[in-house]
Formats: structure tokens, C-alpha cells, sequence
């Protein structure tokens, strides 16, 4: 199993923290290929929470070495912070390696994204406002400032003054808002320098070289599939590929070296920020599965909207991304329940549908069609393997699996390491 790649199947927050650190002892480099401190991905080992924004999540499994990718956003503050706060806590973050492609989120990338959301009022996005958009825009566009360029401060100061250059317009003219002074980045940028270089390395030759030597690499997915800027429920989405492809041009690796691409799927569904969301509860239930979910964004802290399993999400998840298998997260949050509706198919103007349309305005109108499946009551955090989950609980996980289109390979029943069940 050469590499691997683990991503949300959802709309993100299905449990890829975990999952990654799960698999971390038995990997050599777990790789962030996309994103960037937007995401919040939380590990619980022992009795000890982790919750990082940037870092892959094998920084926390020793024997692994963990690279942020050129397909990510790396803000150098947030990434300083991060690993100060882990050292702080006694872990080795001296492996690390960054790439020096990857692109710089900077104070004035962040400033562009609070006020463009200010300015869309109820057209928001709903974004994290952690300057990710507008970094990948200056990306594509051609503006963007590299961590390589961290070290060439001439390149660096005309980089930035071009950056500047049409912000500055749309920040004075538009948007009411005072110019920023390029050598006020600079002399920021420039006080990072110093303290990332030991990071920074030709990451797509060292992990081709470690592929060539039958290395195990993991490309951890930030976001989700229905997040993706091509495959997502565009514009209300974030502004990079969390799909599995994503993997290849975020990290430099070619597709014939992944042999597996799982899933990560949470048992029922949620999403943070604004829009469509077929079956998202505005009831008591929806508050039941908030509250027993702990269903609270990472890094905002904004309340996930909740709602019931939706499987042609999980269906397109398995097209757009060619999955090998799922992991089903949070199966321990749905016991209690008498009867749990899933979403099999969508009404759309009168009509039954059964593939996730590629029609926004369809999408905006589908109106879940619900199969009832039976609840059950006993505690399943316990459980160590699938004979231990009461019947219905089985039947549960057989029908999802049935109805999403790839075998499921591990359960999750609470959030510890050890909380999980293995399928062969
Ligand atoms: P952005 O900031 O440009 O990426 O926002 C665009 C949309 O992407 C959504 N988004 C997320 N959705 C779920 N989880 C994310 N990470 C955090 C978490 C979110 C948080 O783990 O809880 O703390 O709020 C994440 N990151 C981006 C975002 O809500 C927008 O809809
Ligand atoms: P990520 O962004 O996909 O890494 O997911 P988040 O960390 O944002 O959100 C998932 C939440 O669910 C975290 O609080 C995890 O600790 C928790 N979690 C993960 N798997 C399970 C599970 O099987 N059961 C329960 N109860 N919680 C889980
Ligand atoms: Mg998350």
C-alpha cells in the first residue's frame, strides 16, 4: 500500500482527525495537500484533546513525519503558534517539513476576506475568515508570495507591492477601508523567515523518492467533498480540492501511486456555514444530535448545522473521489433514537432523484425522501467489534454501506483512538 489518501465525504468535520491519527503509527509521512488553518481537525489520545488547524494530524504519532504540502495556505503566525502550543504540550514537532511552494496567507489576504464577507451581508459564504479565499486567489491569479520567497527579500518586497497594488484600490475605493503599507508585510513576513527555514524542503521529491522506496504515505483531506471549489455545492465552498485528486497536485504526486482513497463519513451529517443542505433538522432532533455530537466548528467555534444521513452525498463522494472504502464516524451519537430517517433519494420539482444533481438550483430545491430504519438503545462506545453493535445498530451500518456504494472498513463509537471498530 504505497499511499493512501483520507478525506471528508461530507461537508467536513466527519471525523478526519481521528481517523488520521489512527492510521499514523502505521505511516511514514502524513501529508496535508490542501486548505489550510480554515480547518479544525480534533485528536484525543488519552485523556488529552488536540486540536489543530494547520498541522497534519500525524504530527502526534512519533515515528511519522508530517509535511504540509504546496497545495496549502500556510499562515505563518497561525503555524508558529501551532507549534509552540504542541512543543508546550511535549511533542516533537522537529520533523515537520513545508513545502517551499506552498503559498503565504497574509495579514492582508485575511483582511480581504472578513470585509468581502462584511460586504455580501446575507450573501455571505459563511467563510472561517481565516484569509483563505483571497490566498488562493492571488494564487491564480499570479500575486500570490511563496514560502520560498521568505528568503529572497527583494523578490519578496515586489511581490508584495504588486499584491497590494489592486488590494489597496479595492480597500480604499470599495470598501471604505484604509491602504496597507507593503513594508509593513515585509518586515512581518521577514520576522518568520528565520524560524520556518529549518521546515521548509523539496517535499515532492522526498516523497516521491519515499514512494520509490515503498514508504507509506498519507494524504490527510481538510474540508470535504461538497466543500471542493470543482465538486462542491459551489459558491458555498471553500477555495481549494479536498477531493482525492487534490492529493496529486497539492503534494506533487502522480495518481498512479495511490492504491486506496477512504472516506471518512459521519453517521448522519452536518455543515458550517452557509448553503444548501437537504436534510438539515431545524427541530428537536437537530438539536439533540448538535448537543451529543458536540457538533461546534473547530476554529470558529460557529454551531454545525445538523441533519439526518444523506446517501446520495455519499454516493457522489464515492464517484468524485473513486473510494475504496469508508470510515463511518459518530455511530455512538445516533443511540437513543426510536426510529432514524435517512435520506435515500430527493424530490425535485414533483420528481423522484437519485443522484445528487449538478443543478444548483436543483440542489436548492431537492427535498430529502426519507426511509425509516429501526433505533436502538444500548451503549455501543464499548464495542470492539461488529458482533458487538446491537442488531439494528448492524443493520444500520449494513444499509448505509448498502446504499453508498463502498464497503465500510472501520466504525467509530466515541472519540478516543481505541473507540473503534475494525472490519476486515
Ligand atoms: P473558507 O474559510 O474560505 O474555507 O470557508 C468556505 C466554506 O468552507 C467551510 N469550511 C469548513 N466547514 C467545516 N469545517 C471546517 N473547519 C472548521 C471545523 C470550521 C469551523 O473543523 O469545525 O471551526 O467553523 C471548515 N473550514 C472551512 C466554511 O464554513 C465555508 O462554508
Ligand atoms: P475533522 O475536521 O473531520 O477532523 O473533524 P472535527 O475534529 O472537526 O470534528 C469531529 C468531532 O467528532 C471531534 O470532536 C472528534 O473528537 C469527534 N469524533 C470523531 N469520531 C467520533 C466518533 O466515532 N464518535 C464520537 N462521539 N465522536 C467522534
Ligand atoms: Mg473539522
Amino acid at each position: 500500500m504505497p499511499a493512501l489518501v483520507l478525506l471528508g465525504a461530507q461537508w467536513g468535520d466527519e471525523g478526519k482527525g481521528k481517523a488520521t491519527d489512527l492510521l499514523g503509527g502505521s505511516v511514514d509521512y502524513v501529508v496535508r495537500y490542501q486548505g489550510g488553518n480554515n480547518a479544525g481537525h480534533t485528536v484525543v489520545v488519552g485523556d488529552q484533546k488536540y486540536a489543530l488547524h494547520l498541522l497534519p494530524s500525524g504530527i502526534l504519532s512519533p515515528e511519522c513525519t508530517p509535511v504540509i504540502g504546496n497545495g496549502v495556505v500556510v499562515d505563518p503566525a497561525v503555524l508558529l503558534s501551532e507549534l509552540s502550543g504542541l512543543n508546550d504540550r511535549g511533542v516533537d514537532t522537529s520533523k515537520l517539513l513545508i513545502s517551499g511552494n506552498a503559498h503565504l496567507i497574509t495579514p492582508y489576504n485575511v483582511t480581504v476576506d472578513k470585509v468581502t464577507e462584511r460586504f455580501l451581508g446575507k450573501r455571505k459564504i459563511g467563510t472561517t475568515g481565516r484569509g483563505i479565499g483571497p490566498t488562493y486567489a492571488d494564487k491564480i491569479n499570479r500575486v500570490g508570495i511563496r514560502v520560498q520567497d521568505l528568503y529572497d527579500e527583494s523578490i519578496l518586497t515586489q511581490k508584495v507591492e504588486a499584491a497590494l497594488e489592486t488590494k489597496n484600490q479595492l480597500l480604499t475605493k470599495l470598501y471604505n477601508r484604509r491602504a496597507i503599507e507593503s513594508a509593513r508585510i515585509v518586515e512581518e513576513m521577514l520576522q518568520y523567515a528565520e524560524q520556518i527555514k529549518p521546515f521548509v524542503a523539496d517535499t515532492t521529491l522526498i516523497l516521491n523518492k519515499a514512494l520509490d522506496e515503498d514508504k507509506v504515505v498519507l494524504f490527510e483531506g481538510g474540508q470535504g467533498t461538497l466543500l471542493d471549489v470543482d465538486h462542491g455545492t459551489y459558491p458555498f465552498v471553500t477555495s481549494s480540492n479536498p477531493t482525492a485528486g487534490g492529493a496529486c497536485t497539492g503534494a506533487g504526486v502522480g495518481p498512479t501511486k495511490i492504491s486506496r482513497v477512504i472516506g471518512i463519513l459521519k453517521a448522519y451529517t452536518t455543515r458550517v456555514g452557509a448553503g444548501p443542505f437537504p436534510t438539515e433538522l431545524f427541530d428537536e432532533d437537530g438539536e439533540a444530535l448538535r448537543r451529543i455530537g458536540g457538533e461546534r466548528g473547530v476554529t470558529t467555534g460557529r454551531d454545525r448545522r445538523c441533519g439526518w444521513f444523506d446517501a446520495p452525498i455519499a454516493r457522489y463522494a464515492t464517484r468524485v473521489n473513486g473510494l475504496t472504502d469508508f470510515f463511518l464516524t459518530k455511530l455512538d451519537v445516533l443511540t437513543g433514537w426510536e426510529e432514524i430517517p435517512v435520506c435515500v433519494a430527493y424530490e425535485i420539482d414533483g420528481k423522484r432523484v437519485e443522484e445528487l444533481p449538478y443543478s444548483q438550483t436543483d440542489f436548492h430545491h431537492a427535498k430529502p425522501i426519507y426511509e425509516k430504519l429501526p433505533g436502538w438503545s444500548e451503549d455501543i462506545t464499548k464495542a470492539k467489534t461488529f458482533a458487538d453493535l446491537p442488531k439494528n445498530a448492524q443493520a444500520y451500518v449494513k444499509a448505509l454501506e448498502e446504499m453508498s456504494g463502498a464497503p465500510i472498513s472501520a466504525i467509530g463509537v466515541g472519540p478516543g483512538r481505541t473507540e473503534t471498530i475494525e472490519i476486515n
